[in-house]
């Protein structure tokens, strides 16, 4: 079906005006200064981005396409017996800016189904790999061993592309892959964790709930996992993450190589990682007090004591949020309406009242409040999955429904190669007048 492809085309085209007018006749107008602070501090807020996909307000969250949380998971068409909105219906949404209809979202449905098949040389090569590798690792390798498969690298090596159309196999190739990684994910968790008992894929189901399908957990994990995949999909382009599939693709390699990439910047612990090392962080004070939730004073006790040892509270801060994080509430709104009596849940729950008054009381993070991280672990720990090495790989397939968005646009949009300028620390002197 063309249905999503000839609705973008449109888009794109109608757009495209509006980038072309700014580029040339509005290409000196400045928005930003940049302070040394801030080219030693990592680029933090220099505002030196351009996405459409989605805007993080740094007290009101995430909007996607302009429709906040809530909004999203309101508006969405809704599977069948479920809470949640099926995650073609968002990824339709991404991209267009439109609601779709129920035709819609059966629509991209079944073009995720025609492409679902994974190569077995991918298999076979994750299969050769040790089985103690990082989950992580071994997506990202899946992942860029598929490249041989881009149609993009395909036509432009062919010289048959026209710059005006590079998003088109973009697309082809975002769809391509996006519809494969539920099956890779799973086969990966299947494979390093439970004996290699793979459970094959279902043709009747959606996007989510196969893939809750194959990992072999019972409802309501297909909803889960619709809201994990939808709640962890874009965060605008600074971070890590997304801005690395950016920066891969800006130099027109193909999404193989970008989302593989992305999946690198996700994996380290100050970024995605952090919910995995959430839940090995309240594992340790859940074993200290024999599985009894702690009073509130012994987990102040134990932040103190983390914050002590110089490392950091894992889900609490954020680079651009200083309010708690709309994807914490979602998440913790679940928890609240289905599991509220777990034990964990509890523990985050007395983190959410101790950790910010503690990091305020230090004076260091600028934002004491809990991101995204902080709650989503809790939640897969109730339903089965305990393996929390694996949950960053959760975090990869939501997010890479987001970045393979702003890919196409970039592509749509004709955004040349990023390349920042360097100075060096004698630059930084002088210009601070100390040399
Ligand atoms: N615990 C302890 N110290 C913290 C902290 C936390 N949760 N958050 C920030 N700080 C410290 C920083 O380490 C930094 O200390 P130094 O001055 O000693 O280097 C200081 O406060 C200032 O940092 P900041 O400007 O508030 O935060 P940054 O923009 O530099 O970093 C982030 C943002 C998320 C990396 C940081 O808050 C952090 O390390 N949080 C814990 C890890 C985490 O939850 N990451 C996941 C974020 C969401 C995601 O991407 O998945």
């Amino acid at each position: 079906s063309q249905v999503l492809k000839n609705k973008l085309k449109e888009k794109i085209e109608g757009w495209r005006p509006r980038t072309a007018r700014l580029t040339k006749e509005f290409g000196n107008v400045k928005i930003d200064e940049v302070t040394i602070g801030q080219v030693i501090g990592g680029a933090r807020d220099i505002k030196c981005l351009v996405t459409d996909i989605s805007y993080l307000d740094p007290f009101e969250g995430i909007r996607f396409r302009g429709l906040t949380i809530p909004e999203v998971l309101e508006k969405l068409p809704k599977v069948p017996g479920g809470e949640m909105p099926y995650v073609e219906g968002f990824f339709f949404f991404l991209l267009t800016g439109d609601i779709p209809s129920m035709k819609d979202v059966e629509e991209v449905a079944e073009e995720f189904k025609k492409r679902q098949d994974v190569p077995q040389y991918v298999f076979d090569m994750l299969k050769a790999l040790p089985k103690d590798s990082h989950p992580m690792a071994m997506l990202s390798a899946a992942i860029v061993s598929m490249q041989r498969e881009s149609i993009f690298f395909k036509e432009y090596e062919e010289g048959k592309l026209h710059k005006n159309d590079y998003w088109d196999p973009t697309y082809e190739d975002s769809l391509n892959l996006l519809a494969k990684l539920p099956r890779i994910a799973s086969f990966i968790y299947r494979w390093k964790y439970k004996n290699g008992d793979i459970i094959p894929s279902d043709p009747k189901l959606d996007w989510g709930g196969n893939f809750a399908h194959m990992m072999g957990i019972p409802k309501p994990y297909d909803d889960v996992s619709r809201m994990y995949f939808i709640l962890h999909s874009d965060h605008e382009s600074g971070n890590v993450s997304a801005h690395t599939g950016h920066l891969i693709a800006s130099a027109l390699s193909d999404i193989y190589y970008s989302i593989s990439g992305m999946v690198n910047g996700l994996a380290g612990p100050l970024h995605g990682l952090a919910n995995q090392e959430v839940l090995k962080w309240i594992q340790e004070i859940y074993e200290k007090k024999g599985g009894n939730v702690p009073t509130e004073e012994e987990m102040k006790q134990f932040v103190w004591d983390t914050l002590k040892s110089g490392q950091v509270i894992p889900g609490f801060g954020h680079a651009v949020l200083r309010k708690t994080d709309p994807r914490y509430t979602a998440q913790r709104e679940f928890c609240l309406k289905h599991l509220p009596d777990d034990p964990l849940f509890k523990y985050v729950d007395l983190l959410y009242k101790v950790v910010p008054p503690i990091l305020l009381e230090q004076g260091k993070a600028k934002n004491p409040w809990p991101n995204v991280d902080a709650q989503s672990g809790v939640i897969q720990w109730y339903y089965g999955l305990r393996e929390y090495d694996f949950y960053t790989v959760l975090f990869a397939v939501g997010r890479a429904l987001g970045v393979c968005a702003n890919i196409i646009w970039d592509r749509g949009l004709g955004y040349p190669i990023e390349r920042p300028k360097s100075v060096t620390t004698d630059m930084l002197e002088e210009a601070a007048g100390i040399k």
